[in-house]
């Protein structure tokens, strides 16, 4: 085995990349289940496979209790702090191991833990490791057979595939033996063992197959889990339907648990799930939580075929399953719900964190290069800019022949390791469509620019798009070289029609493509004037410089066939507007105006998408038109064209306020409504309506959550003198309920005013805020950290030395969580001299810190290097 394996803070590279020497053909797990004492007992069968004799086996943070090779006693072995090397090794051989490990101190959250009382694990990406010594990687599958043993009190003792059998035993306690007939990595092995409820249900497959689901939630939970039974229910229809791909076990099992570092996990046939990504009813759930449940219980489910059936060879190629798997769950979002705002949502997050990444210290290729601490790399890169990747193929490609490379696919590689390689090769076969310049976006990483400019051939009524792309050199990878990118367009003409499209007297569907550095594009039968929306519906990730009018925008927010692309021109006109303001202090255009009140009178039919229409850019979206960003300027600037549009349009606003109702149901036009009625409630409570008050207090004591929340935040967010009072009577209203509280949390972080940093502090201090709990911890700190630039920036360094003094706490207890909540620090470079001072300043403290995470230092180096 490598050296690399064998020590902390050791960067590995993808090219290192060598198959096991020994493979594993079935494994037997037991554990004997006590909160400080739990004892791990392995056999496996290991066969020979490579030239090697000798074996490494990961293995963390446990005690050795015994070894034995075909029922022998094993010495010749060396241990490290990583794990063990057996030498000298037979061909065949049984392996018999048997540790111990505390899984109530364990507060990582990672390997066997304690959450709340219950047991469970979380293995992905390398925490398997910490329960017994393995080749802890995703190429070495095997069939688990997993014996659980614990208290009665425990009643539910739960594991991979299906229960084979349980009894009794002398003390008080009792076990179940389950067994997996797939093949799996260790990543995705499972155990939970605790007391809850259930709601059972079925799903009967295409094929005739009945399935049991069971979802398992802390006692007095299940009138919150119908939403995500109902969600996992049509997650299973729709991949029958749109994938042709159907569930492969009799059972399948969720479970609810409060101590979680991300959403979910999509163990073989067992999820485990943050509670916040399940739980909901009317009362204590938004519109928002429902859908993110509906979505999460989704993209799990979606990676029993793209993830689990097909595993990834190595974890640099972790977006062959999770961009795969966030393209497959949006477009389930987008089949069962609106496709436009499932593609806000999308753009949202590319924009903003994900070409923020691109422009710090963390970047790297969808496909990374090189890997410290692998959870570093479940990034908005690996997994939004990968989905992006996947449906830049799919739109290439068409839908008919993507579903073909889709079936290709799973038919070579189902039960094996794959690589993003094999993946594009079997699009490409399927469709005999070129993808090799294609594979370039898995290899370079950067956000691509493209410049368009255009010109318009009055005598032959032609119009040419030369449009060049240009990626910058990004912290990992200074030499950047064109990409293939497809670029969607519309051309609409003066009257607001829909214009085919025809080069070199062909008509053309939608979608040119840009392969080389600058390209001409020369359309023809077009009238003068006409408009371009360019990228519709953003087809490719990347950045777009191109002179637009006023007019040419408003056109397009006016008659655009993409209602995405309605919301990028009015995204687009708000960040000018708001810029003009900030650099010449230009007031706000009547043709503006008039914009907003066309659009508050249309009868645009989706009124979340009104919603979206009316709604500014966030600060972060104008801010990364600046190089440093004026933070206060940008904030003044929001909150006086907000305050300056609400007054000038009041009279409608409430007109149109007061046509909407809705009596909390859960069907798309009530939860449309709820939006826009959010949306206007602010703009109501900035312009100080005369009736905003009373309407205020009828919404926050309305049993729906996302009205009452609405409500809640306009007070705060404008800081009406109610805004108070709110607080400690929804806080009061709630404290029994934590996933509620967060949201609470959130409000806090977010409220303005000098006071807001102390005031976390504190809450951190006195243990009002579990820092042990990742919900709590990050509910507080990321609406801080991303909705309150003004505390968090503040000149004086205050908001980065709060937040620096938490992570040295955190790392201690969960590094993992930490090396998250450190991102707002990473892009220091795009601020002024004086806060890039204090934030160095922190970064160094973390830097000097004797025993830091290799999560935080690969974070803290890179930022450092750079620097
Ligand atoms: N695969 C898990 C994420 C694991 C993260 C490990 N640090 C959830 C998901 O993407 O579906
Ligand atoms: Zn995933």
């Amino acid at each position: 085995m490598t050296t690399q394996e064998k020590s902390t803070n050791q960067t590995k590279f993808r090219t290192d990349y060598k198959a096991p020497d020994y493979t594993v053909s079935s494994l037997y797990l037991e554990f004997d289940l006590k909160a400080t004492q739990t004892r791990v007992l392995q056999k496996a069968q290991y066969h020979r496979v490579g030239a090697n004799n000798e074996l490494w086996l990961d293995g963390v943070n446990q005690t050795l209790l015994c070894i034995n090779v075909n029922g022998l006693p094993f010495s010749d072995y060396e241990m490290s702090e990583l794990g063990l090397t057996l030498k000298n090794l037979p061909a065949e051989f049984e392996l018999h191991i048997e540790t111990e490990i505390d899984p109530q101190n364990n507060t990582s959250l990672e390997g066997l833990y304690l959450s709340d009382g219950a047991y469970c694990t979380q293995c992905e990406a390398e925490g398997f490791r910490k329960i017994t010594y393995f080749q802890d990687r995703p190429d070495v599958l095997t069939k688990y057979t997993v014996k659980v043993i614990a208290d009665k009190a425990f009643t539910h003792l739960l594991s991979n595939g299906n229960k084979i059998e349980s009894g009794e035993l002398a003390d008080g306690r009792h076990f179940s033996t389950w067994q997996d007939p797939y093949n799996k990595p260790s990543y995705l092995f499972a155990l939970v063992a605790g007391d809850f409820d259930v709601l059972h249900d079925n799903f009967k497959t295409r094929s005739g197959r009945d399935v049991k689901l069971e979802l398992f939630v802390d006692k007095g939970n299940l009138d919150k889990a119908d939403h995500a039974m109902a969600s996992l229910k049509r997650a299973m229809k729709w991949d029958e339907e749109r994938f042709n791909l159907e569930y492969d076990l009799d059972i399948y099992m969720i479970v609810a648990v409060d101590f979680f570092n991300m959403g979910a996990m999509e163990n073989k046939g067992l999820n485990v799930f943050n509670s916040k990504c399940v739980l909901a009813n009317q009362a204590t759930a938004t519109d928002r939580d429902y859908h993110t449940i509906e979505s999460i219980v989704g993209h799990e489910y979606f990676h029993n075929w793209t993830g689990n059936r097909v595993t990834c060879q190595d974890w640099f190629q972790l977006s062959l399953k999770e961009g795969l798997t966030v393209f497959r769950d949006q477009e389930f979002s987008s089949d069962i719900g609106s496709r436009a705002l499932n593609r806000i949502d999308a753009v949202k997050v590319m924009r903003g964190p994900q070409f923020s990444e691109d422009a710090g210290p963390m970047a790297h290729p969808i496909r990374p290069e090189k890997v410290i601490e692998m959870n570093n790399f479940y990034t908005v890169t690996v997994y939004d800019k990968g989905s992006e990747v996947i449906r830049m193929m799919h739109t290439i490609l068409g839908e008919e022949n993507f579903q073909k490379g889709m079936q290709l696919y799973i038919e070579r590689h189902d039960g094996t390791a794959a690589t993003c390689d094999d993946f594009v090769k079997s699009m490409q076969d399927a469709s005999n469509i070129d993808l090799s310049l294609f594979s370039k976006w898995y290899s370079q990483s950067g956000t691509p620019e493209l410049a368009v400019e255009r010109e318009f051939n009055d005598a032959d009524k032609t119009l040419t798009l030369t449009v060049s792309q240009f990626t910058p050199a990004t912290q990992d990878q200074s030499d950047k070289s064109p990409l293939h990118i497809p670029i969607a367009l519309e051309l609409i003409s003066p009257e607001g029609k829909s214009q085919p499209l025809v080069i070199d007297g062909n008509k053309v569907e939608r979608v040119i493509n840009l392969t080389d550095a600058r390209q001409k594009f020369i359309f023809e039968n077009i009238a003068k004037d006409t408009s371009v929306v360019f990228l519709e519906d953003f087809s490719a990730p990347c950045k777009v410089k191109f002179e637009q009018s006023l007019a040419e925008l408003i056109t397009i927010v006016k008659y655009a066939r993409s209602d995405f692309s309605k919301w990028d021109a009015m995204q687009r006109i708000m960040v000018d507007a708001l810029k003009a303001g900030i650099d010449n202090g230009t007031q706000l255009n009547e043709e503006i105006v008039a914009l907003f009140r066309y659009l508050l009178t249309s009868n645009v039919k989706d009124l979340a998408l009104l919603s979206e229409l009316l709604t500014l850019p966030s600060f972060d979206t104008v801010a990364s038109d600046y190089h440093p960003i004026p933070v206060d300027a940008i904030t003044e600037q929001l909150h006086a064209v907000k305050s300056f549009l609400a007054t000038t349009l009041l009279s409608d606003i409430a007109a149109r306020y007061q046509t909407l109702s809705e009596n909390g149901d859960l069907d798309a036009t009530s939860i449309a409504t709820r939006a826009l009625k959010g949306r206007l409630l602010d703009y109501l409570a900035a312009a100080d309506w005369q009736d905003v008050e009373s309407e205020l207090e009828t919404q926050f004591i309305s049993d729906n959550m996302t009205n009452s929340l609405n409500a809640l935040s306009a007070s705060c967010e404008n800081k009406r003198t109610s805004h108070e009072s709110l607080l400690e009577r929804f806080k009061d209203k709630w404290r029994h309920d934590v996933l509620v509280l967060d949201k609470w949390l959130a409000l806090k972080g977010r409220l303005k005013g000098d006071n807001t940093t102390n005031a976390i502090r504190a809450m951190f201090e006195s243990g009002e805020v579990d820092i042990t709990n990742p919900n709590r911890v990050r509910a507080l700190l990321m609406s801080y950290c991303m909705f309150n630039p003004q505390s968090f920036h503040a000149r004086n360094g205050e908001g980065y030395r709060l937040l620096t003094d938490l992570l040295i706490k955190l790392d201690k207890i969960n590094p993992q969580n930490a090396a998250r909540l450190i991102t707002p620090l990473l892009s220091f470079k795009r601020h002024t001299d004086e806060r890039q001072l204090h934030v160095k300043a922190q970064l160094q403290r973390l830097a000097d810190l004797p025993d830091l995470s290799p999560d935080l230092f690969e974070k803290v180096s890179n930022a450092l290097n750079g620097a």
